[in-house]
């Protein structure tokens, strides 16, 4: 437990309709006792009147609530005032917190930072809970919220008991060999369990493969020669003027990204800079990151307008491009219109709008087709990947029959250990407790 009290506005942008500040630690009763004229119940809403607590001047009324530890966020004391959100007033209560001595204002993420400390968060809910906070879309919302609450952490404690249980069999056969306790199929079970796990990690994922693309959103990049309206499109997505759209060949030169929420799907929208072979130095280097870009990405709109003297219908879209590639004839309302160079999976005119709706809508539908099937307790970070790996690859050596049991029990030990890194905790204390109280060993 820290000796510091730290207080912090929890809520967002002043002024707001209300303020929430925070305050963990030690001295949180004591502020409330000395600012807002007593403890009230626990965990019960109070309307109080706040002062200096110095001066006695009133600063606000507000709802005051006292949440005792150790059933606390942090773990801690904690003290919320839910004051009025004008700014003078959140100053002032912010100035009084850190008048009182022992009080000091929080460091950034300090609060969570407690809880983890104080074993109310293991890490998995500690970074479920940042993505949480950073979610711009259901689908991250969804996918953060089953990490923050604990879904994945059970998923591979569960995991790692499986584990300890294998263990504890293989020390019994160590310890009690004489004792014949453990029969034959009951080992030849055990092992057919580590094989299993081992599956359902690889299977695990396989499955959390795109949750990297909820987190980060899908990369959408828009390819074409100059002109093709590659800009005109990307502000038609965006709804607003992001990019400049001119006449003149060449306008875009760098890369432009808007983010785009589609139908709950989080998207990347990246418009490039025309492809041609002529241009200058600067121009140049637009077409290097346009096609950087276009190799990570997971789909590529090559857009042909029929208008401009460059592009024609044998416009081909650059080789060996990793990501889909939709065909879009742009510029639709325009006579000559193309074919984009094959037949145009749309055809729209950003002038008139037709056609925009039905390519958002394909979109949306590629976005859920790729994101959609994610389950919700998926292994979001690379971090959890790196760990998942290394126990796959413990459970699969341990496998190995014509290894000596003592490596096997060590593979499994390593195995448990990645498992358990994932969030944050170890568990050797727990492998005794399996040993004596599902055997009855020691009879
Ligand atoms: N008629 C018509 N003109 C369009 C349409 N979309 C874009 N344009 C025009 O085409 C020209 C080029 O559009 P941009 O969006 O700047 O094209 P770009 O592909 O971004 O061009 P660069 O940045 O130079 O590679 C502009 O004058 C636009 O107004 C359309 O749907 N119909
Ligand atoms: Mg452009």
């Amino acid at each position: 437990m820290s000796d510091d009290t730290i207080h912090a506005l929890s809520s967002g942008a002043l002024p707001a309709g209300v303020a929430v500040v925070r305050v963990s630690g030690p001295k949180s009763g004591f502020v409330l006792e000395t600012m807002c004229g007593g403890l009230p119940a626990p965990r019960r809403a109070t309307m109080q009147r706040v002062r200096h607590p110095h001066s006695g001047a009133l600063l606000d009324m507000a709802l005051v609530l006292w949440l005792p530890g150790p059933a606390s966020f942090t773990g801690e004391d904690v003290a919320e005032i839910h004051c009025h959100g004008g700014r003078a007033v959140v100053a002032s209560v912010l100035e009084a917190l850190a008048a009182i001595d022992g009080c000091r204002p929080a460091e950034p993420g300090e609060f969570t930072r407690r809880a983890f400390d104080n074993d109310r968060l293991d890490l998995l809910e500690v970074e479920g809970l940042a993505d949480l906070i950073a979610a711009d879309t259901q689908a991250q919302q969804r996918m953060a919220l089953a990490q923050a609450g604990g879904a994945l952490g059970a998923l591979y404690d569960g995991w790692r008991s499986r584990i300890v249980r294998a263990r504890a069999l293989i020390e019994a056969e160590f310890d009690f060999a004489d004792e014949e306790d453990v029969p034959d199929d009951v080992s030849a079970g055990m092992w057919a369990d580590v094989a299993r796990l081992a599956r359902d990690i690889g299977e695990h994922l396989d499955r959390s493969k795109g949750a990297e693309r909820i987190r980060d959103g899908l990369q959408v990049v828009l390819l074409g020669k100059p002109n093709a309206g590659k800009s005109s499109l990307l502000n038609a997505l965006a709804r607003r003027d992001v990019a400049i759209v001119a006449e003149e060949a060449g306008t875009t030169r760098d890369v432009i990204e808007v983010h785009l929420d589609l139908g709950g799907y989080p998207l990347t929208l990246v418009d490039t800079a025309g492809l041609r072979e002529a241009g200058g130095a600067v121009e140049r280097e637009g077409i290097r990151r346009a096609l950087a870009r276009a190799a990570s990405a997971d789909l590529a709109l090559w857009l042909v307008a029929g208008d401009t003297d460059g592009a024609t219908a044998s416009e081909s879209p650059p080789e060996d491009l990793a990501a889909e590639l939709w065909r879009i004839a742009s510029k639709a309302d325009l006579a000559e219109a193309s074919d984009a160079g094959g037949a145009p999976r749309h055809r729209i005119s950003v002038r008139t709008g037709s056609g925009v709706d039905a390519l958002i809508a394909d979109l949306a539908r590629f976005a859920e087709d790729r994101m959609g099937r994610i389950g919700e307790a998926v292994a979001t970070r690379e971090r959890h990947k790196v760990h998942l790996h290394t126990a796959v690859a413990a459970l699969e050596a341990a496998l190995h029959s014509s290894r000596p049991l003592e490596l096997r029990a060590e593979d499994l030990r390593l195995a448990g250990e990645a498992l358990g890194r994932i969030a944050g905790r170890f568990g050797v204390e727990d492998l005794l407790d399996v040993i004596f109280g599902e055997f009855c060993i020691g009879k």
